[in-house]
């Protein structure tokens, strides 16, 4: 894949799609990456394009149609609970005493890049409002 210039263009250049992603890569380990939290359900590991000193990812392990936010089904709903739980929890081990930033990115204008649904967690600095 071409080399991209900001995460933006990533995104731009994404194809909405059922394809697997580079996240089943590093949720078999095929791809390593450092993980800070895993349990049966939902997998937490650093960003490797870190927006401030903390930046992690939460995944579910299975993503069961889940290529997005807007694709969520009632049947997604204990996962997608489960995901801003376990960023809880991750947050609190990352020592994010001061607060913290939850995003999901969605589709082209949102700045989606992988289509595997993700919660950015992302916090050890100021953050501004409103986003960009
Ligand atoms: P987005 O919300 O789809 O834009 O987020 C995708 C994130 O995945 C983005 O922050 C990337 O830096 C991150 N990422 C990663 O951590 N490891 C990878 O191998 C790839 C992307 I590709």
């Amino acid at each position: 894949s071409p080399v991209m210039a900001s995460e933006k263009e990533a995104a731009l250049a994404a194809t909405p799609s059922d394809s697997p992603t580079i996240f089943d890569k590093i949720i078999s380990k095929e791809i390593p990456s450092t993980v800070v939290f895993e349990d049966d359900k939902v997998l937490a590991f650093r960003d490797i394009t870190p927006q401030g000193p903390v930046h992690i990812l939460l995944i579910p392990k299975v993503r069961d149609g889940l290529t997005g936010l807007s694709k969520a089904e009632e049947r997604h709903i204990d996962i997608l609970g489960r995901l801003l739980y376990t960023a809880k929890l991750v947050a609190k081990q990352e020592g994010l005493d001061e607060g913290f930033r939850i995003v999901i990115n969605d589709g082209p204008q949102g700045c989606q890049s992988v289509y595997h649904i993700h919660v950015h967690l992302i916090g050890g600095r100021q953050m501004n409002w409103p986003p960009g």
